[in-house]
């Protein structure tokens, strides 16, 4: 003899979706996955007239993984238009950056500063 078995329905996870159970007449509603994505910060780097240049490629080298090419460009951005975003990361990493760089320059007595802003 064939027995029948209730096979319930599968979930698809559309969020929003209502599930009718057909046994209870119950209606469950699925929960709404809240997913945002994390706010990111830029990391800039403000021009001043004493720091030397090859110190700031040296910053851009280390800190941001850039290479020798790429350093000098954004160097050379910041010297003429006062700023430049060098990176742009989840808040705790771009804060941890900005500080390092500060330190270092401390450090190394020059008085370049880094700074975050939220992006838009
Ligand atoms: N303006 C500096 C100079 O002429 C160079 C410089 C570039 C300083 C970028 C800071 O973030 C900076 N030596």
């Amino acid at each position: 003899m064939t027995r029948q078995f209730h096979v319930p329905k599968t979930n698809t996870g559309e969020p929003g979706g209502e599930d009718e159970d057909h046994d209870s007449g119950v209606a469950i509603a699925e929960a709404k996955p809240k997913l945002k994505r994390p706010a990111m910060y830029k990391v800039l780097l403000l021009n001043d007239d004493y720091t030397p240049m090859e110190f700031v490629v040296h910053i851009l080298e280390i800190f941001f993984a850039m290479n020798r090419e790429k350093a000098t460009q954004i160097m050379l951005t910041v010297h003429t238009e006062g700023a430049a975003t060098v990176g742009i990361f989840p808040r705790d990493i771009a804060e941890t950056k900005s500080e390092q760089v500060n330190l270092y320059a401390q450090e190394n007595s020059h008085p370049l500063i880094s700074t975050i802003e939220m992006t838009d």
